[in-house]
């Protein structure tokens, strides 16, 4: 199968597990909570970490149903993050996937709410013994994605983002400035879906630290391809408004250095990527795959 066909139907996978466990997660009557959850998580996008988490698990042949579980949760927090993300007094976004963001289609208490109860459904559904039998992994589990989605990871890389774009600070921002940002708003979260499969196939902590590697890269490169599709993307294909980098004065990779150094970070960092999955050989050539998309996506 081809790498994006392979992508797709694992996405419609998700897409079927995040209906199941949404449900299952006591919000089945059809309020209008639950109505703002389902919006934000099931209007599409391409479920690339989830990805992640089942194709690293693959590696130490985990069980389906406890990577399911471990990728939806993962999802879960990467749609509340675009749902606080898309919030006016963040970067105010009207469109996200191609639809009216949570905001929008409802209203901001709403969208609020629904991005909370996405944050803790997605530990709910990892601190559940269907996700892994033994309470060491789960625990484990839940420290990484704790701390890839937090004070210290995604919470603080956004924390930077704002307090760039709406205090100046820092006046002058370097690539040091960027690329740190970035690690932290968007690498953590990708490098925590890669880390999953190892935590979930008791790996060894050569092979965790591998994974880890490989993630830290692939966010560099997803990061740099979202600047670069902002910078030269289509608001049809991308789904969501472009050029507001430049719009809004937003420091990144492209606006500092330009398209063409950009584009070599880009192709740096996905060779970093790839060669950092050296050990699994052969075994990895998804993941591998995985960089090369991550680096070429057009949305
Ligand atoms: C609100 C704590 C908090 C964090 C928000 C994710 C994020 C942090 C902001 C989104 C803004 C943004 C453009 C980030 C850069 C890269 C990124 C995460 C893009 C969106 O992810 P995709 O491309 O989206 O995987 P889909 O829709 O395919 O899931």
């Amino acid at each position: 199968m081809e790498f994006v066909q392979r992508l797709e139907a694992s996405a419609r996978r998700i897409e079927d597990h995040l209906r199941v466990l949404l449900d299952e997660s006591g919000a089945a009557t059809e309020d209008r909570l639950h109505s703002a959850m389902s919006h934000a998580v099931l209007a599409g996008g391409k479920r690339f970490r989830p990805f992640l988490v089942i194709e690293s698990a693959a590696l130490f042949e985990v069980d389906e149903r406890s990577a399911l579980d471990a990728a939806t949760a993962i999802e879960c927090v990467h749609c509340y993050s675009l749902v606080h993300d898309d919030l006016p007094c963040m970067d105010d976004d009207d469109v996200r996937r191609g639809q009216a963001t949570v905001h929008r289609a409802y209203n901001e208490w709403t969208a609020v709410l629904c991005g909370d109860a996405l944050l803790t459904l997605a530990f709910e559904i990892l601190a559940r013994p269907t996700t892994a039998p033994d309470a060491d992994v789960r625990a484990d589990l839940v420290l990484a994605l704790a701390k890839a989605a937090g004070r210290c990871g995604m919470v603080n890389g956004q924390f930077l983002d704002l307090e760039a774009e709406k205090l100046g600070k820092p006046a002058h921002p370097t690539i040091g400035d960027v690329r740190h940002l970035q690690a932290l708003k968007t690498g953590a979260l990708i490098a925590c879906a890669c880390e999953a499969g190892a935590i979930l196939g008791g790996a060894k902590a050569i092979e965790r630290a591998a994974l880890r590697r490989y993630g830290y890269h692939l966010g560099l490169a997803f990061q740099i391809a979202d600047d670069l599709l902002d910078a030269e993307g289509d608001t049809k294909i991308v789904g969501k408004l472009t050029g507001k980098d430049d719009a809004r004065g937003k420091a990144t990779l492209v606006t500092l250095v330009g398209i063409d150094d950009a584009r070599a970070s880009l192709e740096n960092a996905t060779r970093e990527a790839i060669e950092s999955l050296h050990l699994f050989g052969g075994r990895a050539v998804t993941l591998i795959e995985a960089a090369r998309f991550a680096a070429r996506r057009t949305c």
